[in-house]
């Protein structure tokens, strides 16, 4: 919606209300007091539609979930027969439901090999906090309970409870909070593009995996519990790592029992051509947290999965674990977050996400390379980033970053294409249903985007 034209009574009235008494994820309430919350009303396939009627087409599936594209009946009907017959139960004290129990069963199918028990939460966020315990317990239970310190990577995105940002090393999550909380440290990210200066990709992998190995020989290996990681870093600008970096990493930790635990939030259920990303990059993982695409959205819903090493001591001990949520595993998201695996599995999405859909998106993308603002393009399956420059050759970045990103942003709002601008990484995930014709019209649009803001920045 364009924040200058004329805007309708209805849409004025839920600014208001909206300005007033609503405070929102991740926004400066400033600003949005003074320009008015575009109002998303409706949504269908690819496309969004706002309060005024203006459509837009939707090329970060929500925020990197919504595989099965809007609208979905299947998934709606799912939800709806379990709001009837069971709205809710709790799992709690040796009581389950069947929609939680068929979840578990038919995400032991799809999950990276080993991984066949699940912990339910509602949140991504909820779901790495539950790891995080699960693991200082699994070490407690192991009769090593020095074994504490999580290492995770700079600019990685791992959620916003208190444990979970400490997680995250994007370093604007913290100073607010006093974060991170002890016990959190974080090593280099294998991002080439911003950081690999003179080295290969390759020379970068290796450089940022022995920062591991070194940190964990400064902290003492009887001293770490695990290391946590995204297999492609999404919030922190798409960062995808070297051939030769996931292989490293494992080797470090399995040289030091260190556990492994692959946030896979944002490349599990197709988005990196395969079910997970640690299929992408073959990764073997001791646990693996999800949310956002196992429910496509449709339902708040999160797991944990835990392979035999964890696993085994979990279920065999003789006391009560003392965690859970009074909805984990709550029957509607199950169900909901159960039809939505069904029918991706009904229409192929992940073999069309690593094949033709996937192959489509990525040729489109590389035509984006020869662009005079763009210093590079990268991606994987339905994932694509676009980086603006000032320099092509030495890829150097405009003064100030993130002002010729939120510039194209803005753009592409007013043109009708939603693309997330990371600093200025410009960052493409659509649904996994986008049709070719779809993709097309996506990259048209980015192009022009691209093209308007060159024209600002005078750059022909
Ligand atoms: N892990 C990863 C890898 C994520 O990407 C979370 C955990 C947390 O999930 P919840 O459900 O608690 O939000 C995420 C979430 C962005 C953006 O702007 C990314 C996320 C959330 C909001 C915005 O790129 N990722």
């Amino acid at each position: 919606m364009s924040q200058t034209a004329a805007i309708s009574n209805q849409t004025k009235r839920w600014q208001e209300m909206d300005a007033a008494h609503h405070l929102h994820p991740f926004t400066t309430h400033k600003d949005l007091a003074r320009t008015g919350a575009r109002v998303i009303t409706r949504a269908e396939g690819v496309y969004l539609y706002d309060s005024e009627g203006k459509r837009l087409i939707d090329g970060m599936a929500g925020l990197w979930c919504v595989q099965v594209g809007y609208g979905r009946e299947e998934l709606a009907e799912a939800g709806y027969k379990a709001l009837k017959e069971l709205p809710y139960y709790n799992n709690f004290f040796q009581t389950t439901n069947p929609y939680a129990a068929e979840l578990s069963q038919k995400l032991s199918e799809v999950c990276p090999k080993g991984i066949d028990r699940f912990f339910f939460a509602n949140s991504g966020s909820e779901g790495n906090d539950s790891a995080i315990k699960l693991i200082r317990y699994y070490w407690n239970l192991m009769g090593k309970p020095k074994k504490k310190t999580f290492i995770a990577r700079k600019k990685s995105y791992h959620g916003v409870t208190l444990a979970a940002a400490s997680l995250s090393g994007l370093p604007h999550l913290h100073p607010q909070f006093d974060l991170p909380l002890p016990g959190f440290v974080h090593v280099e990210c294998p991002d080439w593009f911003a950081e690999g200066g003179e080295r290969t990709p390759e020379e970068h992998g290796l450089f940022a995996a022995k920062s591991l190995e070194d940190k964990i020989l400064e902290l003492g290996a009887e001293n770490v519990a695990a290391f946590v990681a995204e297999p492609v870093q999404g919030a922190g600008g798409l960062i995808i790592p070297p051939a030769n970096y996931w292989a490293e990493i494992q080797r470090i930790c399995r040289k030091y029992d260190v556990l492994l635990h692959i946030d896979e939030v944002i490349c599990g259920f197709g988005r990196t051509g395969n079910w997970f990303g640690c299929d992408t990059y073959g990764i073997e993982p001791d646990m693996i947290n999800m949310a956002k695409g196992l429910s496509s959205g449709y339902q708040p819903i999160a797991a944990v999965g835990v392979g035999a090493r964890v696993g085994d001591v979990l279920f065999n001990s003789d006391e009560e674990m003392a965690h859970g949520y009074t909805y984990s595993g709550h029957p509607v998201a199950a169900a909901v977050a159960l039809a939505n695996l069904e029918l991706m599995q009904k229409e192929k999405l992940v073999e069309k996400a690593g094949g033709a859909t996937g192959a489509h998106f990525q040729k489109r993308l590389a035509e984006l390379d020869a662009h005079p603002l763009v210093g590079g393009t990268r991606g994987v399956g339905l994932l694509g980033a676009i980086e603006i420059v000032k320099d092509r050759k030495t890829r150097g970045k405009f003064p100030d970053v993130g002002t010729v990103g939120a510039q194209c942003r803005n753009h592409c709002f007013s043109n009708g294409l939603i693309m997330r601008a990371i600093g200025d990484t410009m960052v493409l995930s659509p649904p996994l249903t986008i049709t070719e014709s779809e993709t097309d019209e996506l990259f048209a649009l980015a192009r022009r985007c691209l093209d308007l803001t060159a024209k600002d920045l005078g750059v022909a």
